[in-house]
């Protein structure tokens, strides 16, 4: 099970974008993943969650060796679990600069855009996926 993040104090962005990318992942990937925050959402996050009838993600304090990381929203190590780079990561999407420093076990897709938010972006690359999916 594939855990999705932004960073630390979850903003609309960082509770929003684990929550699509889990279900991009689930759905269209068919890979099962699931959003989790570190900490719990701010205000305006919080209302986002209750206004489109969404779950509130599991809060986590950590990662472990054995789990697999998609980062998004952040690549900033301060911004990041304590054991991120015990922690397997395979992908980072995000709209801040490069700040250096989350180690990889592999070459991993990595997607940083100096776009509005992560969701943009993640809109970008899931587009052809979707006109392709199934209804419903
Ligand atoms: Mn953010």
């Amino acid at each position: 099970m594939i855990k999705v993040f932004g960073h630390t104090a979850p903003d609309t962005d960082s509770t929003g974008s684990p929550i699509i990318w889990a279900w991009y992942l689930n759905e269209i990937r068919k890979t099962p993943a699931k959003p989790v925050l570190q900490g719990e959402p701010n205000t305006e996050a919080a209302w986002m969650l209750e206004r489109w009838g969404l779950d509130k993600p599991e809060i986590i304090s950590d990662v472990a060796a054995d789990d697999k990381c998609v980062i998004v929203d952040t690549n900033n190590p301060a911004e990041l679990p304590a054991s991120i780079n015990e922690a397997e990561v395979i992908e980072i999407i995000d709209h801040h600069m490069l700040a250096g420093g989350v180690k990889t076990r592999a070459p991993i897709n990595i997607t940083i855009r100096p776009l509005a938010c992560t969701a943009t972006i993640m809109h970008d690359l899931i587009g052809e996926d979707l006109e392709s999916a199934p209804e419903g």
